[in-house]
């Protein structure tokens, strides 16, 4: 019985929509554990395609139930928006299939209002995050004045929470960022028919994850931005607000760390960065215009422009060790098809000397210089291949030298968005 969490490698976007997507139909819970709407999960399949942001990337691919877990921050109303959209797409009834926990946190339109305007004052350090109110959320149940799902079905309760909270962030909002102040009825007027759509699926998902375990069910975790974007132990304070590794995983949906039987790392066959905060390979050419245009690299929630660069295989190491990673997934490498080139950094210079560990100090990270290995380009297609023996030779060789850097090898291998372009080994 695997659990296996699946877990961003570099700074979000390695395509982890589409491996928990592949991997769903042999899994009996797909489990969303933290980060919120800010997430973008693309999939496809068939002729459809539809970015997930809250709804776990499970839905499409056989029947397993799909939770959103304890450490998810949720906002009501871009939740019911996807389930329409989901329910437009294919003909699943999500009643049967969709299980909120109670425990996770409610981002309410403050949280959003607040992420936007804190953004703004932070002028030139301003951490380019996605505006979708996920940080104030986070900070709210952490000072422990948050709303929990749960919450949302005492609409007494509940109203009394956003008003007691409301006039403090009123307060702030008038004299600390002299920006108007937001209407609490008008909040709660808002929120009402969001909550009389989900109020079904709200439950103990602790508890049914726990009869899982015990029944020995698989279950997939899967999860949001990635290891680099870390609270903890990512390029602070470019980080986003949760903790995306694998201890999040546990923390996030109730499941003890011994039930946890596989760490899948996805990494894309090269670098992507959204938002600001360092990045050791960001190439700012052609060759980081050419990856932007062959991955299609925009965000996919908030449509900017991704920042590009050659993988890094010492921040990739990394995030192995602080996941325990013991299974990879590489994708995207029909994104390299065309180049003459291709480079991967195998260590660093810092102040002159050469080191090949992540730095914890994010000052010592915007100083790091890669130093680079070159490998020939293939130059030919490689989309749509489902074999390694298919593969170009250069391809081969590009993969068995990181495999062999990084001593955990590739069990999945994309070469195309969609199912059937995939190379499982
Ligand atoms: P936030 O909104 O507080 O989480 O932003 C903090 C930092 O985290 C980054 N972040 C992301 N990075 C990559 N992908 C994400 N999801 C979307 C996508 C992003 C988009 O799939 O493309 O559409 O722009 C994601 N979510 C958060 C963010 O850029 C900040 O650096
Ligand atoms: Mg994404």
């Amino acid at each position: 019985m695997a659990v296996r969490i699946i877990i961003g490698a570099q700074w979000g976007d390695e395509g982890k929509g589409k491996i928990v997507d592949l991997l769903s139909a042999e899994s009996d819970y797909v489990v969303r554990y933290q980060g919120g709407a800010n997430a973008g999960h693309t999939l496809k399949f068939d002729d459809k395609t539809i970015v997930l942001h809250l709804i776990p990337s499970g839905m499409f691919n056989g029947d397993s139930k799909c939770i959103i877990g304890n450490g998810v921050v949720i906002d009501p109303i871009a939740l019911v928006e996807e389930i329409k959209e989901v329910e437009e797409l294919v003909d699943i009834d999500l009643k049967e299939r969709l299980y909120i926990s109670s425990s996770a946190h409610v981002i309410l339109p403050y949280h959003k209002v607040l992420d936007q305007v804190k953004e703004k004052s932070r002028g030139s350090d301003a951490i380019g995050t996605t505006g979708r109110g996920i940080g104030p959320a986070y900070v709210s149940k952490v000072s422990r004045i948050g709303i929990r799902m749960g919450d949302l079905l005492n609409q007494t309760e509940l109203e009394d929470k956003i008003r007691k909270n409301l006039a403090d962030i009123n307060d702030a909002l008038k004299h600390v960022y002299s920006e108007p102040e937001l209407d609490a009825d008008e909040m709660i007027n808002q929120l009402k028919p969001a909550i009389e759509t989900i109020k079904n699926y709200i439950c103990n998902t602790t508890q049914i994850l726990h009869e899982a375990i015990e029944a020995k069910e698989p279950i997939l975790l899967e999860g949001a931005q990635g290891s680099l974007l870390d609270v903890d132990h990512g390029t602070y304070p470019y980080v986003t607000s949760s903790s995306p590794t694998a201890g999040g995983a546990c923390t996030g949906s109730g499941i003890p760390p011994l039930a946890i039987t596989h760490s899948l790392g996805i990494t894309k066959a090269y670098c992507t960065r959204v938002g600001n905060g360092p990045f050791p390979t960001e190439l700012d050419n052609e060759s980081g215009e050419k990856l932007r245009k062959n991955g299609q690299e925009f965000g996919a929630t908030t449509g900017r422009p991704r920042r590009c660069g050659w993988l890094d295989l010492v921040a990739l190491k990394y995030a192995v060790r602080l996941n325990g990673m013991n299974e990879l997934a590489l994708t995207k490498l029909d994104v390299l098809d065309d180049f003459e080139s291709i480079k991967v950094c195998t260590h660093y210079e810092l102040d002159g000397s050469q080191i090949d560990h992540f730095p914890s100090d994010t000052a010592e990270v915007e100083r790091l210089k890669p130093v680079y290995k070159s490998f020939p380009g293939w130059e030919t297609s490689t989309r749509n291949i489902s074999s390694f023996d298919d593969l170009p030779e250069n391809a081969k060789t590009y993969i068995q030298f990181i495999e062999e850097f990084i001593g955990v090898d590739f069990t999945i291998i994309s070469t195309g968005p969609k199912r059937t372009e995939t190379i499982v080994r």
